[in-house]
């Protein structure tokens, strides 16, 4: 039988099936997170990302254990730069930009130490890694694919950061037909008043993107750990 559980949220309570909710972590990698990366280089102070891992880490550990699907993203590109365009190489004018050597590698270039998701949130075995080279993780990637195959009609969003590549994801889904949650201390911006205009985009004019709610309130509404024996 159909099981749906309700999650405080905003701009009304948030209707989801477990078996039908993924739950996906964009673009937590140390270029955007860390010192020394790609956030960084491109002017922006990262200490503020740094605040969505404690409660990321959390729900990962709420979602595994109650068996939903998880999915990770990672931003960047093939050593020869290939899906890279122009456009984005050049943007910004950087001394370091991608493909180039920094402190953690080539910049945004897949196999290297900055472009891996964080330790803190390493994926599991059978949660799928999307490489997207895009902002947003349906762009040019299989995860529409994995989605549909999965049955999944609900997405609960977590990630950096939130104006960027969480914003276009979550702008790509709804165009799609997912129903998006977004964790509010679960995504994290350079700006803070992006942060804040970014969430109410999202939930305004009805729910015009989706929901926001935060950790606490949607680890609260899951269902009882799965029993595996
Ligand atoms: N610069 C910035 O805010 N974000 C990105 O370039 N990528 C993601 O958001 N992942």
């Amino acid at each position: 039988m159909k099981q749906m559980i309700a999650v405080d949220a905003e701009p009304y309570s948030y209707e989801m099936e477990p078996e039908r909710t993924a739950f996906i972590v964009i673009d937590m990698q140390s270029d955007f997170v860390y010192p020394g990366g790609f956030g960084e280089m491109l002017g922006n102070d990262v200490s503020l990302l740094l605040k969505a891992i404690p409660p990321t880490r959390k729900v990962l550990e709420a979602v595994r254990k109650a068996g939903l699907k998880v999915v990770h993203t990672r931003e960047g590109h093939r050593p020869d730069l290939a899906d890279c365009p122009i456009s984005k190489q050049k943007r910004g004018k950087l001394k370091v930009g991608i493909g180039d050597r920094g402190p953690m590698g080539r910049v945004l270039v897949r196999g290297n130490k900055g472009h891996a998701i964080i330790d803190e949130l390493e994926p599991l075995p059978g949660e799928p890694i999307i490489d997207k080279p895009g902002k947003g993780a349906f762009y040019a990637t299989d995860l529409e694919g994995i989605l549909h195959n999965w049955g999944i009609k609900y997405l609960v969003v977590s990630g950096v950061t939130t104006e960027v590549c969480v914003h276009t994801t979550v702008r790509e889904a709804n165009d799609r037909g997912y129903e998006c949650l977004v964790l509010e201390d679960c995504v994290a911006s350079y700006f803070p008043e992006f942060q804040e205009v970014g969430l109410k985009m999202i939930k305004a004019q009805g729910g015009i993107f989706g929901w926001v709610s935060d950790s606490e309130t949607f680890i609260a509404a899951l269902p009882a750990p799965r029993n595996n024996t």
